[in-house]
């Protein structure tokens, strides 16, 4: 039975990892961690404990308690927040998935993080961007991912811990919010819709970034971390996606449901050279030849999904 340590477990993908992984594995299993508590499920029905990932010691001592054998690397800051807060953003996003990776070294414990589209930069192909391409990310976000790549790779190599990871597009969901990304438009639209029928765009018209509903990237992790290790060329990191779209694009499948809906544009600057730099569309053929990697939702069918379940959360 797996015994799994979460970091950031509070965030956008780790409130709803904590509780598809305890539904698979077990409630006591599945070890939430994060630098505060909040009254979220992950952190209420199940084992919690409060870990600053920039702390080995106490990272490692939380490990060593529960004595795991996974440890999944959340925490981290988002592309804008990270741009607006560099040297922040290299000390938490590299010293927290070092000490992680040291954590899973320590315990021989399998590994994940998440990378993501923003290990690209403007020098990658755009179109149909391959997972073995130029990565010069022009972005502090960007260079953390390349980075981490490579240092998972490293641990892998050099110790031999079991390390994988996937480049993840713009996560779209219902249940928490993403804060400090450049692909966040994609979902504060849903609310908005839902709330005003209208939304003003900070990502400009005709601007295309990858994107994923997060039922595909909860498996799509839950997939890769148990695939057989034999058939992964790759590790860290496979590019996955199940869409990419423009603000125009999604709003137009929006106004299918909520009729009278409108989009406007107020560019913000900081985030649109981001978005720029990034690529339009990923292949993830490599996830798909190496373990199996399918999207089950596509624009059409996660708008649909996202109106029903939001209208009865918020309204
Ligand atoms: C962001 O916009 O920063 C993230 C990402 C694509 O990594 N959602």
């Amino acid at each position: 039975m797996k015994k799994i340590l979460i970091t950031g477990a509070l965030g956008q993908i780790g409130s709803e990892l904590t509780m598809k992984l305890r539904e698979i594995y077990g409630t006591d299993n599945v070890i939430a961690t994060d630098i505060k508590k909040n009254d979220s499920e992950a952190a209420q029905n199940g084992p919690f404990e409060i870990v600053d990932v920039t702390d080995l010691n106490r990272m490692g001592e939380v490990a060593s308690k529960y004595n795991v054998d996974t440890v999944m690397h959340l925490a981290a800051l988002l592309s804008a927040t990270a741009e607006a807060k560099p040297v922040f953003a290299w000390n938490l996003n590299m010293g927290g998935l070092m000490n992680a990776l040291e954590t899973a070294r320590e315990l021989n414990a399998q590994f994940f993080t998440p990378s993501s589209i923003g290990a690209f930069g403007p020098s990658t192909p755009k179109d149909s961007t391959p997972q073995d391409t130029i990565m010069r990310p022009t972005t502090m976000y960007g260079v953390n991912k390349v980075a981490g790549e490579l240092l998972a790779d490293y641990y892998f190599h050099k110790f031999g811990v079991d390390t994988r990871g996937l480049r993840f597009p713009g996560l779209i969901s219902y249940v928490a919010l993403p804060g400090g990304g450049t692909t966040d438009y994609a979902v504060e639209i849903y609310y908005e819709a839902i709330k005003n029928k209208k939304y003003i765009s900070y990502i400009d018209k005709g601007t295309y970034m990858d994107m994923m509903y997060m039922p595909d990237a909860l498996s799509a992790i839950i997939d890769l971390m148990e695939a057989d290790p034999t058939k992964l060329i790759h590790r860290n990191s496979f590019n996955v996606t199940a869409m990419s779209f423009s603000p125009e694009e999604i709003a137009s499948e929006i106004s299918l449901h909520v009729p009278g809906f409108e989009i406007t544009y107020a560019v913000d600057p900081a985030r649109q050279k981001i978005a720029d730099s990034w690529p339009n569309s990923i292949d993830p053929s490599a996830a798909r030849e190496e373990w199996g990697f399918k999207a089950e939702y596509d624009l059409t069918k996660m708008t649909k999904d996202m109106i029903e379940k939001l209208t009865q959360k918020i309204l």
